[in-house]
């Protein structure tokens, strides 16, 4: 037994039997962490916040979305760091002139749109999310594409990169996302930028995308594309082919 104070006046308790509420109430709080999906990790280190912005929507005309808390990670080294003073995204390669806009400019200099779309990845689970962003087509018409070029290729913070065909990208008002759910994109999953490479699979759907480069090289392949999966990636057809 041990003599403690505190503001009611001098009380005494045991203090073994504390531990061992404090022990089962961690317990508790673990086990109902891990049935949401949610990691101490998480919660407690600031490089993969799962703190939102807002509520996220779950519901929307009709469709059930995928929560957040839900989705997985499959990146190929985990988030990178971003420094969101200091991001720009840039536009280059074959255009007229190269151009680099900011995370506000991003925001505030393009027609914000909203499309739900499923992501499928080839290891057989899907996300139906309410994307909100710019059109591909529109920052593209902003730098003026060359002629020649018929190929993008996106760069990522992490080093990870992907291509498409511009007409692809163009006549499927193809979007980058910097919001899902409602919600700014968490750093886990894709903050500043995903593309929201609808009719694709996930491995076309890049994620923390700092560079658009305009090429005429048709056979660029991406990170998982140079290890065998589908340059063109169509949902349609399996993603070998
Ligand atoms: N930069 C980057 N983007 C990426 C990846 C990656 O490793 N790095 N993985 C891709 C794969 S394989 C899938 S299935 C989706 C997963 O997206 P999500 O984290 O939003 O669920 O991200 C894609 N985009
Ligand atoms: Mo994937």
């Amino acid at each position: 037994m041990q003599t403690v104070f505190c503001h009611e006046g001098e009380k005494t308790m045991d203090l073994k039997r504390g531990f061992g509420v404090l022990v089962v109430l961690l317990l508790a709080v673990s086990m109902f962490l891990n049935s949401q999906n949610i990691s101490f990790g998480d919660i407690f280190s600031n490089d993969t916040p799962v703190t939102l912005d807002g509520v996220q929507i779950l519901e929307y005309e009709g469709k059930d979305l995928t929560s957040i808390l839900n989705l997985r990670d499959n990146s190929i080294s985990g988030p990178p760091e971003i420094d969101t003073v200091s991001y720009t995204l840039n536009i280059n390669g074959l255009v007229g002139q190269e151009l680099s806009f900011t995370y506000d400019e991003l925001r505030t200099r393009f027609n914000p749109y909203t499309k739900v779309v499923t992501l499928h990845c080839v290891e057989g689970w899907d996300a139906t999310m309410l994307w909100e962003g710019v059109l591909f087509k529109d920052i593209a018409g902003m730098a003026g594409i060359k002629g020649e070029a018929d190929t993008v290729i996106f760069h990522a913070l992490d080093g990870y990169t992907t291509a498409l065909s511009l007409d692809y990208l163009i006549s499927n008002n193809i979007m980058l996302a910097y919001k899902l759910n409602g919600v700014t994109l968490p750093a886990k999953y894709g903050f500043p930028l995903q593309l929201v490479a609808e009719s694709k699979w996930g491995y076309k759907w890049i994620k923390w995308v700092s560079q658009i480069e305009f090429s005429d090289d048709e056979n660029y392949l991406g990170t998982w594309e140079r290890q065998g999966y589908s340059n063109d990636a169509d949902l349609n057809k399996g993603f070998f082919d």
